[in-house]
């Protein structure tokens, strides 16, 4: 019965020098298993008195629960271990630097179609926008462009079909809303426009921003206002100026180039004028009751000047040396 006692002593030691839970499952089979020193002390029981058996049947249990208890204690410092040493192999250093990651930026014309859209936004004009693959009724007809006229011919135009065309100029979107909206209108229209053109100083596609605001008595010294009140904000310069110098387009009556004041000299930005009657009769506005102008201003001119470029062909190169320049 001493020896037996001993066991639990025993399997203390043993357990105490395993490090890993198989070593730890020999040895317990070692003490508890089926041809254990327990197992072996069941099976004497057999032989012996019935005074002895419920004694020697009470040391076992008793040794049998020590032997147990030295296992679990072992088995939670095993456990505590493997998770210690888990937790420690799977620690993140945030003292290390960071995985720098490039950030895009916005090309140049997108840039200045933002800052169009919200300086206009400011002085009271909504964004308006339509097809770039036009019918030849809202890109010419409805705009007052006869059939003779040179801005159709083939080598202005990128014919689609013998009806359709990559829109030359944005006022077919202008003509779309005054056909949907009444007035009063105030709209501005950026976009792609598209013309058989290409050297230095052209590029086949292109951005335009148009204007439009039709009212009961809006004039041109309303448009000369809006126009110079825009290029300020747009450049950010108080003293900048403008002049009309008479034109002439088919959809405008009276028409004016518009010049603004550069470094001591003038410089054309666009063009405009008072929408011409046959083009209000075109969208069912009232000529009795309304009229109104328009504008368009080239976005590539804006932005070279804006930015100090004299080339424009890197807008559409796609070089990042250069768009990343940009960077606001
Ligand atoms: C320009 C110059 C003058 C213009 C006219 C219209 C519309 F649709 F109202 F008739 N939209 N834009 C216009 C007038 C555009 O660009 C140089």
């Amino acid at each position: 019965m001493e020896d037996l006692r001993q066991l639990i002593n025993a399997s203390k030691l043993d357990f105490a020098s395993c490090n890993s839970l198989t070593e730890l499952d020999n040895v317990k089979s070692k003490y508890i298993g089926k041809n254990g020193p327990i197992a072996e002390a069941m099976k004497s029981m057999s032989g012996l008195s019935n005074e002895e058996k419920p004694k020697l049947g009470a040391i076992i249990n008793e040794v049998k629960k020590g032997i147990e208890a030295a296992l679990s204690h072992q088995k939670k410092i095993i456990q505590e271990d493997i998770l210690n040493k888990k937790l420690n192999d799977e620690s993140v250093d945030v003292t290390l630097p960071g995985i720098k990651r490039n950030s895009g930026s916005l090309h140049p014309i997108s840039l200045t179609m933002r800052r169009i859209e919200t300086i206009f936004h400011s002085i009271g004009f909504d964004l308006a926008s339509g097809p770039e693959i036009e019918d030849d009724y809202h890109n010419f007809t409805a705009l007052n462009i006869p059939e003779s006229h040179p801005a159709r011919a083939m080598h202005d135009t990128f014919y689609i079909d013998k009806n359709h065309v990559l829109r030359t100029h944005t006022s077919p979107v202008q003509v779309r809303y005054m056909k949907k909206n009444k007035p009063p209108l105030r709209i501005i229209s950026p976009g792609r426009v598209y013309r058989v053109d290409s050297d230095a100083t052209h590029s086949p596609m292109f951005h335009q921003v148009e204007g439009l605001w039709i009212d009961d008595s809006v004039n041109f010294a309303n448009l000369k206002n809006v126009v110079q009140e825009f290029l300020q904000q747009f450049f950010e310069d108080d003293s900048l100026t403008i002049r009309f110098r008479p034109s002439f387009f088919p959809f405008t009556e009276p028409s004016a180039e518009i010049d603004m004041s550069w470094n001591d000299g003038w410089l054309e930005i666009g063009g405009c004028g008072m929408v011409h009657p046959e083009v209000l009769n075109q969208v069912n506005i009232d000529t009795e009751s309304f009229q109104g102008f328009a504008f368009g201003l080239g976005v590539e001119r804006l932005t070279m000047l804006k930015f100090g470029l004299n080339d424009l062909r890197p807008f559409f190169t796609h070089d990042l040396r250069f768009l990343q320049q940009f960077k606001v």
